[in-house]
C-alpha cells in the first residue's frame, strides 16, 4: 500500500491508516485518535495490529515513530513496517509468527505539528520540538517542548534546558504536552500485556539500551543487551549497516524524560529500546535529511532488527 520513495504528508499518513484497516480487516481492528488533541488541533493516530479483534489479550509491542518533527526517516519506517507485516502474514513465516505471537500499537507520527511545520517551505526543515505556543512572560511568542524530554522519568533533571528557546526544553511538567500524553494513555491502557516497548529516532545508526536519564540501568540489562546485539547484527546483514549497541551516556548524553525510559519505570515494560536510524556521522545539517531512495533499504533492515526484538526478548 504505502509509496516507499518518498516522505509523506500527515495527511497521507492518516490515509495509509485507513486504507490499512479497509484492506486488512481481520488483521487490523482498530484504527483510532488518541485521546488528546495536539496544540493546532490535529489528530494523533493509532492503529492495532491483531488476529484476535478488540479485545485480543495477547502480548504486545508498542512502538513509538515520529516524536521528533526533523527525523521524517521515522515515521517512514513506522508505515513500511505495518505494510510489510500485514502484506505477508501468512505468506512469510516471519509476519505469520510476529502476528501470530504479538498485537502491535504503533504510533507512526506521534507529533504532527511539528512534522508538518518542518514539511513547510516557508518554516524549519530542523524543527524538533511540539508546536506549544508560549504567551506569557519570558517565553512570549516562542513555541515548543522537546517531547523526549516530556515523559515522567526523572523528569526536568538531566539533557534538558530551562529556557523555553531550547530544543531540549522539557515543559513546564511531566506529560504538559498533549502528545506525550497519547503515548502514555495507549501504553497505559495495554501494560498488563505489553511485553516490549520500541521508540524510533533518527540519527546516528544506534540501539539505545536503558536508561536515559542517567548511568543506573535496569535489573535486566544484560538480558536487553544481549538481544539487542542480536538485533544489530540483523540489521547490519541486510545492507551491511553498522548500529552501535549503548545506553545514551555511553553513546551520547544522559537525557531525561524520556518515552521508553517511562515505559520501564512508569508503566512497568521490562524490555525498551530507542532506535536513532540512518545516517551514521556527525553532520548535523544532513543527518536528518536522508534521502528518499533510503527509505526502504532502512525499512527492510528495520524489519528484520524489530522482528529479532519481538521474537527474542
Ligand atoms: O535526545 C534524544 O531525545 C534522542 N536523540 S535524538 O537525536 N533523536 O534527539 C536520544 C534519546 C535517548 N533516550 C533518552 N535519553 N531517554
Ligand atoms: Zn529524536
Amino acid at each position: 500500500i504505502v509509496d516507499n520513495s518518498q516522505y509523506h504528508s500527515y495527511a497521507t499518513i492518516q490515509n495509509y491508516l485507513n486504507t490499512f484497516k479497509s484492506n486488512y480487516p481481520s488483521l487490523v481492528p482498530d484504527v483510532g485518535v488518541a485521546p488528546h488533541k495536539t496544540h493546532d488541533n490535529r489528530d494523533v493516530s493509532y492503529i492495532t495490529l491483531s488476529t484476535n479483534g478488540v479485545s485480543s489479550t495477547k502480548q504486545a509491542i508498542f512502538i513509538e515513530c515520529g516524536i521528533h518533527a526533523r527525523e521524517w526517516i521515522s515515521p517512514a519506517v513506522c508505515l513500511y513496517f505495518i505494510d510489510r507485516l500485514l502484506a505477508t502474514y501468512n505468506s512469510d513465516s516471519t509476519a505469520t509468527a510476529l502476528l501470530n505471537q504479538f498485537d502491535w500499537v504503533i504510533i507512526p507520527e506521534a507529533n504532527p505539528d511539528g512534522y508538518e511545520y518542518t514539511r513547510s517551505s516557508t518554516s524549519n526543515r530542523l524543527w524538533r520540538k511540539n508546536r506549544r505556543r508560549f504567551t506569557t512572560g519570558n517565553c512570549n511568542g516562542y513555541y515548543g517542548v522537546d517531547l523526549n524530554r516530556n515523559f515522567d522519568a526523572m523528569w526536568g533533571t538531566t539533557g534538558v534546558s530551562s529556557s523555553c528557546t531550547s530544543d531540549t526544553y522539557p515543559g513546564t511538567g511531566a506529560f504538559s504536552e498533549p502528545e506525550s500524553r497519547n503515548i502514555r494513555d495507549k501504553v497505559n491502557e495495554i501494560k498488563d500485556r505489553l511485553s516490549a516497548f520500541i521508540s524510533i529516532h533518527s540519527y546516528s545508526q544506534m540501539i539505545l539500551t536503558p536508561y536515559g536519564f542517567d548511568s543506573s540501568k535496569p535489573s535486566n540489562t544484560g538480558h536487553i543487551t544481549a538481544v539487542s546485539n542480536a538485533a544489530r547484527d540483523k540489521l547490519y546483514n541486510v545492507h551491511n549497516k553498522y548500529f552501535t549497541v549503548g545506553t545514551p551516556g555511553e553513546l551520547l548524553y544522559h537525557a531525561s524524560g524520556g518515552s521508553y525510559d517511562w515505559s520501564m519505570v512508569g508503566a512497568g515494560v521490562s524490555f525498551a529500546v530507542t532506535y536513532e536510524l540512518r545516517p551514521a556521522g556527525s553532520d548535523w545539517a544532513t543527518g536528518f535529511r536522508l534521502p528518499a531512495n533510503q527509505i526502504l533499504p532502512s525499512g527492510e533492515e528495520m524489519w528484520e532488527s524489530i522482528s529479532h526484538i519481538a521474537l527474542n526478548h
